[in-house]
């Protein structure tokens, strides 16, 4: 017992972890989480050039150029610091994919294909993210299961679909560790999300504590699930961490902890912030995105195979979105 233990943190200080879009709204908090639990120098963040990290993201480790659609960027990082595991957030989400589909393919699946053969060349575990846009239409859309219809009509849900497929690839065929979850919208305090589906129901916080009147573009009734950044983090992290043997499915597993429409965020706003106000002028590419994916998920597979718990519901993360957003804008 106390062997495995001392293995386990020797293995964790021993990691070396690149993570691949760092600036954006999930790498930004993901780089720092992983720098508190593995040690600032084990943790490098990758950027493209006129994304580079800045403040305490810059400051607290090092950082590098890790550009997917440039196989040599990556393997100068990799080999520079030895890494060993690579979390790789390069993609566009849904609303700018669907505008720049040729742009959406490169960055996600042949970006993808630069990842998976760097990590088959230096033996690093991958992680890229899917997303509950990799369901469609004809998808169940309630409690959706792990293993079910994957049909989707928009070029998210298809480069996510093919992550999905590229990445069971090389761990079947070259024995790559990849792993992954379908991430709900993520909602967050520190980097705004930017082109996607769910991101109203961050920019909703924002309005309500700048004292604006929020213009919602989804239709009352429109569910999807959405998780706060802390539980996303979490959830990435302990799946990386997770026993393999443990491990039927991989990529990627359905995870879930809230499912809400606008007028319930809305009304829990409401109840902290009494006089905000909210319309609805919807948006059709936003509205037919949303209706095409499932209400909510059902995560029994990730409880089941790697304790996946969340933490927060709607009610906890409006509490604590309101309290860090008051901070971030009486600086
Ligand atoms: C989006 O809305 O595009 C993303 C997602 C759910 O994958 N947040």
């Amino acid at each position: 017992m106390y062997l495995r233990a001392l293995n386990d943190s020797l293995t964790k200080v021993m990691k070396n972890i690149l993570v691949i879009g760092a600036t954006g709204q999930i790498g930004s908090e993901l780089t720092m989480e992983l720098r508190r639990r593995y040690g600032d120098s084990h943790v490098v963040a990758g950027y493209i050039s006129g994304a580079e990290p800045k403040g305490v993201l810059k400051d607290s480790g090092p950082s590098a150029i890790a550009d997917v659609t440039d196989r040599q960027s990556m393997k100068t990082v990799i080999k520079q610091y030895n890494i060993d595991t690579v979390y790789n957030l390069a993609a566009l989400l849904s609303v700018v994919a669907e505008r720049k589909p040729e742009m959406a393919w490169k960055v996600g699946i042949d970006g993808l294909w630069n990842v998976l053969e760097m990590a088959r060349e230096h033996q690093c575990a991958v992680f890229t993210p899917s997303s509950i846009g990799s369901f469609g239409e004809s998808t169940p859309h309630v409690k959706t299961p792990q293993d079910t219809i994957q049909r989707p009509r928009t070029m998210y849900g298809i480069t996510k679909v093919t992550t999905e497929l590229l990445s069971d690839y090389y761990y079947m065929k070259y024995g790559v560790d990849t792993r992954a979850v379908r991430f709900p919208g993520i909602i967050s305090n520190v980097t705004l999300p930017g082109g996607g589906t769910t991101d109203y129901a961050v920019e909703i916080y924002y309005a309500a504590v700048k004292g604006q009147k929020f213009i919602c573009p989804l239709k009352p009734g429109t569910y999807m699930d959405m998780m706060y950044m802390p539980d996303a983090l979490n959830a990435a992290i302990s799946l990386m961490e997770a026993d393999p043997a443990r491990l039927v499915h991989r990529n990627a597993f359905n995870i879930a902890s809230m499912s809400f429409a606008p007028e319930e965020i809305y009304a829990m706003i409401k109840k902290y912030v009494p006089g905000f106000e909210m319309d609805y002028e919807v948006d059709s590419l936003k509205q037919s995105i949303a209706d095409s994916w499932p209400d909510c998920l059902d995560d029994t597979c990730a409880r089941m195979e790697w304790d996946w718990k969340p933490q927060y519901d709607l009610e906890s993360m409006t509490v604590d979105m309101l309290e860090k957003l008051k901070i971030k804008f009486a600086k």
